[in-house]
């Protein structure tokens, strides 16, 4: 109201003031264009309609069926009660024992993080998620846990989803009262893609602690205990169940690999259990156990160590409840799962499947099949909505037995390939992945170990490099800073150690270490960062935010931007939120509980000598207008 008041002011307007000021201290008269919500939704809606959104084929927003959500109306929510009050009631180590004394496999349920992470790039967004939480609680109350946070989740949600990962997890936790969240930390990596300091690592845990997380699977990228210890510690401190997890690489049937044996293993399942994890994970996470070592681990690991033991794995090979089966054989505690419609090729097997194959089985996995189809069919007519971020794998993939690459992996470094014009030799860049480990001394390959293998892939095909080019002429070579950042010991210290020729190559004149990174990062002094955030942000900041920008600065500044641009996304629907609408298309779109806005997209202007477009909707039944810069 004041800009509006001087400007329109007659003396002022006609130059009777002096108004030289304003020119010499031009910086006081840029004001914040304070823009309602209403107008904020339409401008993202006019954009996403007339520019699309990344990796979504721009088109007219097809027509989707409402998806299914299970009736709930017959059943009886009042004393829904699970593994979360088990924990709740008796702490980490009665959990531990309640589940030792568990006849039946018990199940994770991975639909809401990995099985999307693994299938659909991370991009299901929370208002999917949402709604059917409370169907999932009700449904399948007997699941161990489910897995709904970490891993990409985190960062996908501010840099593409436009959202708080935060409110995910506390808005979750409203909707699911008894089962446990699980969530996936890369130890002192946390939810990004480098080591943080120490300090960074013990407020994360003990924030996602408290808005919920009660299991957290910590592991280390390159199966190094000392990159887990300081994750492994925090979490005992809040009383949570630490889940420390061995990523599981090659193959302990093939006699001619012999760097990752079941030795290897059940040393590193004693060093964990030693560190004080709760339950041990083996992590397969690109599907690489096989059926006969599965039963071999599994049983193996059984007599090494006391604490129930949780198995992870990816069906790429189409192998796994196969793998499955035998695992609980040998007498694994816990298998991870995900719904039917969710389940299979890169993502984890099927929740149905496995309960239909160990039906009459002394383990039967106490879970309702109807109950599931019912969950599986929102998620079958929910998958469509992401079509475009599909890997396009139809089938199973038994070459993954050869390249290696993860399960959450896979769709993401495809969409990586196409943004730098690879999309083309996708085969290329799978087979030197393959080149890349073996280059790199044979490797685990798990975030962010395995992005640095694809990072350096896409270099070496978009380069032409074949590995001698890479060890003859790499001196003069800048190689992705990623792969310099591994080589230096930043991401910690692989089983054998680097391969000594080909670090000196990539790291020149610098000097890898080989401590923990943790002990050489000064600590984040959050006191001063929240001032620099407040004053960057010009609000209050909470401690969520502080943690998602001592994390990721840059990502989490832009998803301020697109806030403060475009308001909170998060509340429309996901064909909207990423087609945009369809002239004349009428939507409704809920902002707060209680409070809706109707929107219709009435026309759109002839693009502009500015490269701008007028877009005409009507807000509530009034004419509205935004200006869309046309990126075309
Ligand atoms: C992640 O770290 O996001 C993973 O899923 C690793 O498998
Ligand atoms: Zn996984």
């Amino acid at each position: 109201p004041f800009l509006e008041n001087v400007m329109k002011h007659e003396k002022f307007r006609t130059g009777q003031y002096d108004t030289s000021f304003i020119d010499e201290t031009q910086e006081l008269f840029i004001f914040p264009i304070r823009r309602d919500r209403g107008t904020k939704m339409l401008s993202y809606i006019g954009n996403v309609t007339i520019n699309g959104f990344p990796g979504v084929e721009k088109k007219a927003k097809p027509v989707f069926s409402k998806p299914r959500i299970p009736d709930l109306s017959l059943t009886d929510r009042s004393s829904l009660t699970g593994t979360k009050q088990l924990l709740d009631q008796h702490g980490a180590d009665g959990l531990v024992k309640w589940v030792q004394e568990q006849p039946q496999v018990l199940l994770t349920d991975t639909t809401f993080r990995d099985a999307h992470q693994s299938l659909l790039a991370t991009r299901v967004r929370t208002k999917d998620i949402l709604q059917i939480a409370e169907p999932t609680s009700v449904l399948t109350p007997d699941l161990f846990s489910l897995e709904m946070w970490g891993g990409a989740t985190f960062d996908v949600a501010y840099r593409f989803l436009k959202e708080d990962p935060w409110k995910r997890l506390i808005a979750l936790r409203e909707k699911v009262p008894n089962v446990l969240f699980q969530m996936l930390l890369r130890g002192s990596n946390a939810v990004g893609y480098k080591n943080y300091p120490d300090n960074v690592i013990k407020e994360f845990v003990e924030k996602s602690a408290y808005a919920g997380i009660d299991v957290f699977r910590i592991f280390d990228s390159l199966n190094w205990v000392k990159g887990m210890e300081v994750a492994i510690d925090a979490v005992r401190q809040t009383g949570k169940v630490a889940e420390a997890a061995i990523c599981y690489t090659g193959d302990i049937l093939d006699d001619t690999r012999t760097k990752y044996s079941v030795q290897y293993y059940k040393e590193l399942a004693k060093e964990l259990e030693n560190q004080g994890a709760h339950m041990l994970a083996i992590k397969d996470m690109a599907g690489l156990l096989k059926p006969e070592a599965a039963y071999r681990l599994i049983s193996e690991l059984k007599e090494t160590v006391s604490v129930p033991i949780h198995l992870h794995t990816h069906d790429t090979s189409g192998n796994g409840i196969y793998t499955y089966a035998k695992a609980i054989e040998a007498g694994v505690d816990i298998v991870d799962v995900a719904m039917s419609t969710m389940s299979g090729l890169t993502s984890q097997p099927s929740a149905s499947s496995l309960a239909y194959a160990l039906e009459g089985t002394k383990r039967q996995p106490t879970v309702s099949i109807p109950s599931l189809e019912k969950l599986g069919n929102y998620w079958e007519d929910v998958r469509h909505y992401y079509k475009d971020f599909e890997s396009g794998m139809n089938s199973p993939h038994a070459n993954v037995y050869k390249h290696e690459m993860p399960g959450g992996q896979y769709s993401n470094l495809q969409q990586q390939a196409k943004a730098v014009g690879l999309g083309e030799r996708w085969e290329e860049v799978v087979d030197m992945y393959t080149r890349v480990n073996h280059l790199f001394g044979d490797i685990v390959k798990v975030t962010p170990s395995s992005k640095v293998v694809g990072d350096m892939a896409l270099f070496m095909v978009q380069n032409d490099l074949t590995e001698d080019d890479v060890l003859e002429r790499g001196e003069r070579m800048d190689f992705p800073d990623s792969v310099i950042e591994l080589f230096e010991g930043y991401l910690g210290q692989p089983h054998g150690g680097f391969p000594e020729e080909l670090q000196k190559v990539i790291l020149k004149n610098k000097k890898p270490i080989t401590i923990r990174p943790g002990e050489l990062l000064e600590p984040v002094n959050f006191q001063e960062l929240r001032e620099k955030l407040f004053n960057t942000l010009n609000r209050q900041v909470t401690s969520h935010d502080l943690l998602a920008y001592a994390l990721y600065p840059k990502v989490f500044i832009d998803f301020t931007e697109t806030v403060d641009a475009f308001g909170d996304v998060s509340v429309l629907d996901t064909p909207t939120f990423l087609y945009g609408m369809n002239l004349g298309e009428e939507i409704e779109v809920e902002i707060e509980k209680g409070k809706t806005l109707f929107v219709k997209l009435v026309s759109i202007g002839e693009a502009r000598n500015d490269g701008t477009r007028v877009v005409y909707f009507e807000l509530n039944g009034q004419p509205r207008e935004v200006i869309i810069k046309d990126e075309s």
